[in-house]
């Protein structure tokens, strides 16, 4: 039978635009917003000297959860500050608060409601089921087109997936109050308000605390992902150690986040019924960390504006002092690094995330005329797409025009000859990458962009397959991380093999597992080693066990792109 595909993703992606451009300015405000309360937290925690919060932090886990367990979180705490990890830390810790603080805010409301009324329940449920099993990664895609990237995003997305526990179980609690108690109230003649707020509540407050905890935990089990949409701390460390491979990073990261959930946890659970409660009354406690909290956001509030008013940068106000970066991994990332201490870029931050990512932020500005500064390259799509500029790099801390090399394992040119000649004579030029590139970005499959190609450019290819002998359906196995230059020449060399007698595979990874992949041996090849300067670090470490068949494109460059109707020509400017 024929049944036509139902065109599900488009309907949502044309939902998703639609809502896109309906909500802007509600989208923008929300934004504003949670940024403006992420920034007071964040100013909050790190007002003092490092050693101020952590005693503050083991104090209070010592007042809640006994000494023991303040004696853990004064350790832990020092070995985090000591492995340089703070200040990830309280990005990592105010993302979680404030997700926290969404979650009770909507979440104990929403759960109320459904205890009260069936048929809301009887909606809700459904609706969290879905929540809490579609994979958080997919709720990254829409928050960053309503909320572009950085923060705000991943902490949406965390708060969708976190919120389910406190509802159900605000909703748990309140149904589970003895009946004989509500009968009680009303035979008093009590309100239905009073009767939530004097019975209800209260009876149910160790249940909706519960599921506040759970919910706390399910968001910072989140930051890993939310980072992949450019929010900062401990996740993005994380994040950056896998796409480099170091491993002593990640575990530093890893170990800093299970420091942190082990201190929010017992915090969260232990705040009802603090262990030192008969010592010190809780509410005496409560009181002076509130005190402290509102005096300190006062007085970070104040030298903040103060501090502003002296800012004289046009250019660095209008963006921010950000410049939209890319995969933690990839070399732009650390060739911007490193432009940002050339020219003394004080202030200046670069935003990790994803080239997808950082395509959707520029599109967004560039539809309305919004100043912005991407990294970039060429050959890239965007360049035709939209009118765009490099800004020029005297100092060259990008480094000069490169070309991109073809990687093979060892022992492949034994294996798969044929397979071994092509990639071998594998070359083509910038613009016939970007023709690929392009014909992807208007939506046509990648693999078919590269069959597309491959017959219109009968020639180029059979230099490329000329002498090869055809594979006997062996499996060759390349890699490519996915920036959209090499999704495009991956796919066409795929392809080629692939119509040469060869079972392709491609899988995507990161930089880092990129290189190590083809050295280790566990898979082929790729062809997607910028050479030079940009993955020097990575062709150094692996050199000598990987086999360079040279370039297959020359001509490309990196470096910070801006569109063309903004008025700065040079980073210079940036200054
Ligand atoms: N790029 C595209 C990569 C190499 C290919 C410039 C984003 C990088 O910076 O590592």
């Amino acid at each position: 039978m024929n049944v036509p595909k139902i065109p599900l993703g488009d309907w949502i992606d044309v939902l998703v635009k639609w809502v896109t451009v309906a909500f802007a300015g509600f989208f923008t405000f929300l934004t504003t917003v949670i940024e403006s309360l992420l920034n007071i937290i964040v100013d909050v925690l790190s007002a003092g000297p490092s050693i101020i919060l952590i005693i503050v932090l083991t104090l209070l886990v010592a007042y809640t959860s006994r000494w023991p367990l303040g004696i853990f979180t004064l350790i832990s705490l020092l070995l985090v500050d000591n492995l340089g990890y703070w200040d990830s830390s309280i990005q990592t810790i105010a993302i979680v608060l404030l997700s926290g603080l969404l979650t009770i805010i909507i979440g104990i409301p929403v759960g109320i409601w459904c205890a009260q009324r069936k048929t809301v329940h009887r909606i809700v449920t459904p609706i969290l089921d879905f929540m809490q099993t579609m994979p958080a990664f997919v709720y990254l895609i829409p928050s960053i087109l309503f909320f572009g990237i950085g923060v705000v995003p991943g902490i949406i997305a965390s708060f969708i997936f976190a919120i389910a526990p406190t509802i159900r179980m605000t909703n748990l609690g309140i149904k589970e109050v003895p009946k004989d108690l509500i009968e009680a109230a009303d035979a008093f003649g009590s309100s239905n308000s009073q009767k939530l707020f004097k019975v209800q509540l209260p009876i149910a407050t160790p249940t909706i605390m519960a599921g506040v905890n759970q919910s706390i935990m399910l968001a910072l089990s989140m930051v890993v992902t939310a980072s992949l949409v450019g929010a900062p701390g401990l996740g993005a460390d994380v994040y950056r150690a896998v796409s480099q491979i170091d491993v002593g990073r990640g575990f530093e990261a890893g170990l800093s986040i299970v420091f942190i959930a082990v201190i929010l946890d017992r915090i969260s659970q232990n705040l009802r019924k603090p262990a030192y409660e008969n010592i010190v009354n809780k509410k005496i406690v409560f009181s002076i960390v509130a005190l402290l909290i509102i005096v300190t956001a006062v007085v970070t509030g104040i030298t903040k504006e103060t501090a502003k008013d002296k800012d004289g940068n046009r250019i660095g106000a209008q963006v921010d002092y950000q410049i939209i970066g890319i995969e933690p991994g990839a070399g732009i990332m650390s060739q911007t690094n490193k432009a940002i201490k050339d020219y003394q870029l004080k202030n200046w931050q670069l935003q990790e995330g994803s080239s997808a990512a950082m395509a959707a932020e520029l599109d967004k500005a560039y539809q309305n005329k919004k100043p912005i500064i991407v990294t970039g390259w060429a050959p890239h799509w965007m360049f035709s797409t939209y009118d765009l500029k490099f800004l020029k790099d005297p100092k060259e801390s990008y480094g000069a025009v490169e070309d991109i090399h073809t990687i093979v394992r060892k022992g492949l040119e034994q294996d798969a000859p044929g397979a071994y000649t092509i990639l071998n004579q594998f070359t083509w030029k910038p613009a016939d990458m970007e023709k690929v590139m392009l014909d992807i970005k208007e939506g046509t499959d990648p693999a078919e962009a590269a069959e597309n190609w491959i017959k219109a450019n009968g020639e180029k290819v059979g230099q490329w397959t000329n002498g090869a002998q055809a594979g006997k359906g062996e499996s060759v196995n390349l890699v490519y991380v996915a920036w959209d230059t090499e999704i495009a020449s991956t796919n066409v060399i795929g392809k080629v093999l692939e119509q040469n007698g060869y079972k392709v595979k491609l899988s995507q990874v990161e930089v880092g597992p990129m290189f190590a992949g083809v050295a280790n041996g566990s898979v082929d090849g790729m062809v997607a080693a910028w050479l030079p300067s940009t993955h020097k670090e990575f062709y150094q470490q692996y050199k000598n066990d990987i086999v360079d068949l040279g370039p297959n494109l020359h001509g490309t460059k990196n470096g910070l792109v801006v569109p063309e109707y903004m008025d700065i020509n040079s980073i210079e400017d940036l200054k």
